[in-house]
């Protein structure tokens, strides 16, 4: 089939869609991806360095339209659908996030494409929860949400024809794929009209908000979409002069030279109208919260060795200041953090020698030049002045960092505990596949291009 659009024009279609639904539902969000735009643009005018090895890296054009969205499931067949339309659009589940540890009754993957190609066309990703009922104590509300769940369809059926014919025919033609777009779309609205009487949604809510949000509606709407910026600080103090209210601290690492792993941070979830159908059929008017707006900084992604350094440093700086739901020690939080983060090397060259993060190497200028070379181990094309390495960026999410997120717009009073319980291979039995490890896929990327510097620096055949 030669006419098939590549699926990841297709996923960048989709994101282009998914923004333009949400600024329009979401106007505050629209006014984060102006402030974003700014940022960015002032920093790339300031920051030659960083632009050339954004450049490098085959990630400068992608900063622009860069953004990740997030969605919550009810059911085993809801996700394991979900990963069929995501596998049109290139995206594949990436990791598993347990969140039950962190008092938020789901576990997650993210769905985004892998691979430094695909990943440059568009970058896309969705962190995609599965509810966990099995963590409601009360049996019979338990009974009531699933047979909520059981009744409805996310997808619309043209979407699910489409899937099909997607996967019988190896891909879809331009037509097919634009229809496509649209359907799925349908997935991800917003609905104002609750699926549930006022009086359920309230013993959901009570439950846990996070029940009633994805129980009570006609779908898993978009909670938020999330543009990526290259100056975290900067756009939220920015933030309240453009009338938005950020969230007390930034999620994840300090502040550095040498960003790693990814920064968030997000304003609150709006009050929306909602309206709830009595028995005599008549709405009656309410209320619900649950979309929100986040943006994030993206740095150098780990190997095992520094993310274990990561994790162990974040534990120390949390063991020493736990950040309050209001706000109130956020500062003692962040100087804790930045403290504590002393002791990861802030140079590139340093975190490179010390194996804690993943780069790509490249021929710079001598070595586009240079001919075939005796030796050709990267650290003698590197020693010898022939290659640049940069850093590989970070594309999946941080547990901890997402509970913070969720929280955030839970409410203080829905921190809630529960019995810490992964459960990767439920959620991998639900999804029907297993989640690829990002660090493989990471090491990947990284070994590519140093045979690519080996092959072009290579003793010519005779
Ligand atoms: C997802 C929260 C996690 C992130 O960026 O870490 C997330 C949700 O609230 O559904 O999006
Ligand atoms: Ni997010």
């Amino acid at each position: 089939m030669g006419n098939h659009v590549p699926a990841s024009d297709i996923r960048a279609a989709f994101s282009a869609a998914m923004s333009s639904m949400y600024r329009a539902e979401v106007p505050a969000y629209g006014t984060l991806m102006d402030l974003v735009a700014d940022v960015n643009d002032r920093v790339l005018t300031e920051n030659a360095s960083l632009r050339e090895s954004l450049q490098a890296s085959n990630a400068l054009d992608r900063i622009s339209d860069e953004r990740h969205g997030a969605i919550r499931l009810g059911t085993p067949q809801e996700l394991a659908t979900m990963r069929r339309v995501f596998a049109v659009m290139g995206m594949f589940p990436v990791g598993y996030y347990d969140l039950s540890e962190a008092g938020v009754p789901v576990h997650s993957t993210a769905f985004r494409p892998v691979g430094e190609d695909a990943l440059s066309v568009n970058p896309f990703r969705v962190f995609t929860s599965l509810l966990r009922l099995d963590l409601i104590a009360d049996e019979a509300l338990r009974a009531e949400a699933q047979a909520v769940l059981n009744g409805r369809q996310i997808f619309t059926e043209r979407a699910l024809q489409l899937v099909e014919k997607a996967e019988h025919n190896g891909g879809l033609d331009k037509a097919d794929a634009d229809r496509f777009v649209q359907e799925v779309l349908e997935t991800f609205r917003w609905h104002d009209k609750a699926i549930v009487s006022a009086d359920l949604y309230k013993r959901l809510h009570d439950s846990h908000r996070l029940i009633a949000d994805v129980v009570s509606f006609k779908g898993p709407h978009i909670n938020h979409l999330t543009p990526r910026t290259l100056d975290i600080d900067a756009v939220q103090d920015q933030m309240p002069a453009r009338g938005i209210s950020p969230k007390a601290i930034v999620e994840g690492p300090p502040t550095r030279a040498c960003p790693i792993l990814l920064r968030q941070t997000s304003f609150k979830a709006l009050e929306e109208p909602v309206s709830f159908q009595g028995h005599d059929g008549a709405w009656h008017s309410g209320s619900h919260t649950a979309r929100f707006g986040e943006i994030e900084q993206r740095g150098i992604a780990l190997t095992p060795k520094g993310r274990a350094l990561y994790d162990r440093l974040l534990d120390e700086t949390r063991a020493k200041v736990r950040p309050a739901a209001d706000g109130s020690n956020a500062a003692a939080y962040v100087q804790a953090l930045r403290d504590t983060f002393r002791q990861f090397p802030d140079d590139w060259a340093g975190i490179r020698a010390q194996g804690l993060g993943y780069f790509t190497y490249s021929l710079n200028a001598k070595g586009k030049a240079a001919g075939p070379q005796g030796q050709t181990d990267i650290e003698t094309l590197l020693a010898n002045g022939l290659v640049r390495f940069d850093p590989v960026t970070y594309e999946d999410f941080l547990p901890v960092s997402a509970a913070g997120i969720f929280q955030s717009n839970l409410g203080d009073h829905a921190a809630q505990a529960f019995e810490a319980s992964p459960n990767q291979k439920r959620f991998e039995a639900d999804l029907g596949v297993s989640v690829l490890d990002e660090f493989a896929h990471y090491a990947a990327i990284e070994q590519a291009s140093i045979d690519a510097c080996r092959a072009a620096l290579g003793r010519q055949e005779a």
